[in-house]
C-alpha cells in the first residue's frame, strides 16, 4: 500500500508519459525496441523498473538507451542487473505489464501490487541507485531524459547520467561498482589496457608490435565503439589501430557498416575496399557488443571472408584450454587441486564446421535459444564458460571458483618451479578473467584478446581464418503480419507453430547435401529470421530462398493461416 506521496509524484509524472495507442510492446530478445518515436513511455516504465529493481537488490543498476544493430531511427532499452548481466529474466512478464499499462492508475496499480509480492517497501527509506547512458543516436538524449524522470518518479530513485557509453561498458561499471571497486570509463581503459599489457608481456613469441602485419583496421559502425576504441587506443600505444567509420563523419549509424551488416551480407563495409586486401580487419556494432573480424580477399569484389563470433570463439577456446593444459602438466607442484570445467556455449546459428570444430578439439559444446540472456546464463554453470553467437556476440566467464584459485596458483608456480611457463599460464588466465568483460559481451575487450591471442601464437588472420571451413550460409529476413504466430521449440531450431511449416520446412532440408535451416521470430526487430547452410553458397542460398517463401506462404500478408 503505496503512501499518499509516493501515489501522488506516480500519478503526476505518468501522467506526463501516456503510452503510444495501438503498439503492443514486448521485452525481446535484449529489451525494448521500437521505432524511437514511440518509445517515451517505454522507457519512462523501464526507469520506474530499474529503480524498483535496485531497491529489490539493495545494488546499482544500469538502464541503457539503445538500439544496437537496428536502424538509426529504432531505439530501445536494457537494463543491466546488479550482476551487470541482463535483467533477472523472472522480471520480463512485469516489464511487459508495465509497458502496456494503458493508463497511470493502470500502472500505478501495477507497481503497488508488484512491490508488495516481492516486498519491496516504497516508503523512501531506502535510495535506489541507477547508472544511465546511451549510445549515439539522436533520439538518445530525450530519452535519456524520459528514464531519468521514471527513476525519480521512485521516492529516493537516483539516476546517475554516465552519457554517452557502450553497453559493454555500462554493464562492466554496474558490476565493478556492486563489488565496491571503482568504475568510471578511466577505470574500465586502465583495466583493459593493464591486463592487455600483461598477456603481451607474457608472450613466448615476443613479436614486435609496429610489424606492418599487425596493422589493424576497425568499422566503428559509425556508433560509440569508434569513439571509445580512439580512447582506449590512447592507453595502448604500440597498437596499430586505424578507426573508420567512427561517427565522427557523414556516415549513419549500421547503414553499410557495422558488425551486423559485415556478418550478414558478407560485403565489404562503406570505407573499406581496395586498399584493405590482406589487412586484418574488424567491425563493431551500434552499441559495441558484438564484434566480427574479416578480410578483403580481392581488389575485384566486394566479396569479404568473414571471421565470426564461431571463429572467436575457437580461438579464445584453444588458448584458454592450452593454458590450462600447461597448468594441468605442473598440478603436483601446487597443493591446490585445480580442476576447472570449462565449456563453451552456442546457438543454432553457429555454423556447423565450427561445433564440429569445437567438438573436435574435446570441448564440450551445449546449445541456447538466441540472446545473450541465455547463453551468458548456460556458459555461468561452467568454471570457464565461453559463449558466442555467430553474430560476434560473447565473452569468457570465470568463476569464483576460477577466480579465487588462479591467484594463489600463481604464486605457488612462481615460488616452487623453474618451470616459467607453468607460472605464466596462470598469469595469462588471470590476466584475461580482466581484460574480458564478465557482465556481457563486449566489442573493445574481444578484440584486445583477440589480438593478443594472435600475437602469443604468432598467427596471422588468415591462418586463425583456416582453422577449419564455414560451412556456406545464408541468412533473410521476411516480413510477416505477425511474427509472434511463429513459435519454436529444441533451442529455435523447429518450429511448433503454426502447424505444417515444420513439415514444409524438413522436405526443403532433404532435397540439399548437408543441408540445415530454421526460421525464428526476431526478438529485436519486426520480422522472420530464416537461417540456411548447406554444402555450396548456391544450395544455402537456395534452400533459404524456398524456406523464405514457405514462410511467406503461411504468414504473409493476404495469408488466412
Ligand atoms: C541482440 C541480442 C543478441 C541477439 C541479437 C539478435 O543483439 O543481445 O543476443 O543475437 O539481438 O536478436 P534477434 O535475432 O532476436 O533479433 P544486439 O547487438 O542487437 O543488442
Amino acid at each position: 500500500d503505496m503512501n499518499e506521496k509516493q501515489l501522488d509524484l506516480l500519478l503526476r509524472e505518468s501522467d506526463r508519459f501516456p503510452p503510444p495507442k495501438g503498439v503492443r510492446l514486448s521485452y525481446g530478445t535484449a529489451g525494448f525496441r521500437e521505432d524511437a518515436s514511440v518509445l517515451l513511455s517505454t522507457v519512462y516504465r523501464v526507469g520506474i523498473l530499474a529503480a524498483l529493481r535496485s531497491l529489490k537488490t539493495g545494488g546499482v543498476i544500469g538502464l541503457m538507451i539503445t538500439a544496437s544493430h537496428n536502424k538509426v531511427s529504432d531505439n530501445g532499452v536494457k537494463v543491466a542487473d546488479s550482476s551487470g548481466g541482463m535483467l533477472t529474466q523472472e522480471w520480463e512478464p512485469f516489464a511487459n505489464a508495465l509497458a502496456n499499462a494503458p493508463s497511470s492508475k493502470d500502472l500505478v496499480r501495477l507497481i503497488d501490487e508488484f512491490a508488495e509480492k516481492e516486498n519491496i517497501l516504497l516508503d523512501g527509506s531506502k535510495s535506489a541507485q541507477i547508472l544511465v547512458a546511451r549510445d549515439t543516436r539522436p533520439s538518445g538524449e530525450v530519452l535519456l531524459d524520459a528514464a531519468k524522470h521514471g527513476i525519480g518518479s521512485i521516492i529516493g530513485g537516483v539516476a546517475h547520467d554516465m552519457g554517452i557509453l557502450t553497453t559493454p561498458q555500462l554493464h562492466w561499471m554496474v558490476r565493478v561498482q556492486n563489488q565496491g571497486s571503482k568504475a568510471s570509463e578511466l577505470d574500465y581503459f586502465y583495466e583493459l589496457s593493464n591486463s592487455f599489457r600483461c598477456l603481451l608481456n607474457s608472450n613466448p613469441n615476443n613479436s614486435k608490435l609496429n610489424d606492418w602485419d599487425n596493422q589493424l583496421v576497425v568499422d566503428g559502425a559509425n556508433g560509440v565503439g569508434g569513439l571509445k576504441l580512439e580512447l582506449l587506443k590512447e592507453m595502448l600505444n604500440g597498437l596499430a589501430i586505424e578507426i573508420r567509420n567512427s561517427g565522427k563523419g557523414k556516415g549513419v549509424l549500421n547503414e553499410g557498416v557495422g558488425a551486423d551488416f559485415v556478418q550478414k551480407e558478407k560485403i565489404v563495409p562503406c570505407s573499406f575496399g581496395s586498399q584493405d586486401v590482406g589487412i586484418r580487419c574488424a567491425s563493431f556494432d551500434g552499441d559495441a557488443d558484438r564484434l566480427v573480424y574479416f578480410t578483403v580477399p580481392s581488389e575485384s569484389s566486394n566479396k569479404i571472408n568473414l571471421v565470426d563470433g564461431d571463429k572467436i570463439l575457437s580461438l579464445f577456446a584453444i588458448f584458454v584450454k592450452e593454458q590450462l593444459t600447461i597448468l594441468e602438466a605442473r598440478s603436483k607442484d601446487t597443493k591446490i587441486d585445480f580442476q576447472p570445467r570449462l565449456g563453451v556455449v552456442q546457438t543454432a546459428y553457429a555454423n556447423g564446421a565450427s561445433t564440429r570444430y569445437l567438438k573436435e578439439l574435446g570441448l564440450e559444446v551445449v546449445f541456447t535459444p538466441t540472446g545473450v540472456k541465455y547463453l551468458h546464463e548456460k556458459a555461468a554453470e561452467y568454471d570457464i564458460g565461453i559463449y558466442f553467437e555467430a553474430n560476434g556476440h560473447g565473452t569468457v566467464l570465470f568463476s569464483d571458483y576460477c577466480s579465487t584459485l588462479l591467484q594463489p596458483i600463481y604464486w605457488e608456480l612462481s615460488d616452487a618451479s623453474e618451470d616459467l611457463e607453468s607460472h605464466k599460464a596462470a598469469l595469462r588466465l588471470l590476466a584475461v578473467s580482466k581484460l574480458i568483460n564478465q557482465a556481457v559481451g563486449d566489442a573493445l575487450s574481444g578484440l584486445l584478446l583477440v589480438e593478443a591471442i594472435l600475437r602469443h601464437k604468432n598467427w596471422s588472420i588468415h591462418e586463425w581464418s583456416e582453422l577449419y571451413q564455414d560451412l556456406p550460409s545464408r541468412q533473410l529476413k521476411v516480413k510477416v503480419v505477425d511474427r509472434t504466430a511463429v513459435e519454436t521449440t529444441n533451442a529455435e531450431t523447429e518450429v511448433v507453430k503454426p502447424p505444417g511449416i515444420q513439415e514444409a520446412i524438413n522436405l526443403e532440408i532433404a532435397k540439399y547435401p548437408q543441408g540445415r535451416c530454421f526460421i525464428r521470430p526476431s526478438g529485436t526487430e519486426d520480422v522472420i529470421r530464416v537461417y540456411a547452410e548447406a554444402s555450396t553458397q548456391e544450395a544455402a542460398d537456395d534452400l533459404a530462398t524456398s524456406v523464405a517463401k514457405l514462410v511467406d506462404q503461411f504468414l504473409g500478408a493476404g495469408s488466412s493461416k
